[in-house]
């Protein structure tokens, strides 16, 4: 898969993306990230790419042209049936489901905005959707990209390892997770739940899964709703509250 991004701090993108698990992705060709600066696009002395709003009032807006020549060339690098998607704080809420989607494109171009946004007409006419990374306000879509670039990049054959991506799709799927131990077995009086040094794999899976369907019973009951569960998953969460209640 090919990813475009359009931002004005096409360095951050990249250095960010040089890190960790999409890293390596990308070192061994799983898929390739290909930035282009709108400033790159101006003709002008300065360099201009905002101006004043019309109407007044603070800020600045993205200018059209230099936005919309940086998406021009990031498509010509693009198979045919690649997306546009405009990165907004008022867009559609980024979830999983739109990673697993994405991943099935052809090509992705990921357009960053800065300071109050970009002329409107932009949006109209130039990209196919706008996204958005959650309700809280960041200084633009570099952030919500890279974030956007992880999520599909660990969804891709190759971005994992065999071990990893076998975790991925489990019967945990739509719960939260279970809690984690390592060494050493007892710190300051606090010990690693017996069942987990027994060597009962069956014990030990039944006790992730009542964990896990007890967090998200307590931590994020909507994902229970959704998610439904099955009679042995019931039985466990039962089993979760009975517990509880006796501690
Ligand atoms: C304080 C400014 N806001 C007035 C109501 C509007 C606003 C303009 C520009 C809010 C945020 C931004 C910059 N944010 C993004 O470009 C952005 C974003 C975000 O802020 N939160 C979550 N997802 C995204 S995607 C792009």
């Amino acid at each position: 898969m090919r990813i475009a991004v359009v931002s004005l701090f096409p360095q951050m993108i990249r250095e960010a993306l040089n890190i960790g698990v999409v890293g390596r992705a990308l070192e061994r060709g799983v898929f390739q990230v290909d930035c282009f600066d709108p400033r790159q696009y101006t003709d002008d002395p300065h360099r201009t790419v905002d101006d004043r709003p019309y109407g007044g009032g603070p800020g600045m807006v993205l200018k059209v042209e230099p936005m919309r020549s940086a998406l021009r060339d990031a498509m010509k690098g693009l198979p045919p049936g690649s997306r546009r998607i405009y990165l907004g704080a008022d867009g559609r809420r980024f979830e999983q489901s739109m990673a697993r989607e994405a991943c099935a494109w052809p090509g992705l171009v990921l357009i960053a905005g800065r300071y109050e946004g970009i002329d409107e007409r932009f949006i109209e006419q130039d990209v196919d959707e706008q996204w958005s990374i959650g309700d809280y306000v960041l200084s633009g879509g570099e952030l919500p990209a890279l974030v956007i670039i992880d999520a599909i990049a660990r969804l891709m054959p190759g971005t994992l390892g065999s071990a990893e991506s076998a975790l991925q799709e489990s019967y945990s799927d739509g719960l939260v997770d279970w809690p984690h131990y390592t060494r050493p077995q007892a710190l300051d009086g606090h010990e690693v739940p017996a069942v987990l040094t027994s060597g009962d794999h069956a014990a030990i899976y039944r006790w992730r899964l009542r964990q896990a369907l007890g967090r998200t019973w307590l931590r994020r009951p909507e994902l229970l709703e959704q998610r439904g569960m099955s009679d042995e998953e019931r039985e466990l969460l039962e089993e979760f509250k009975n517990e509880r209640a006796r501690l």
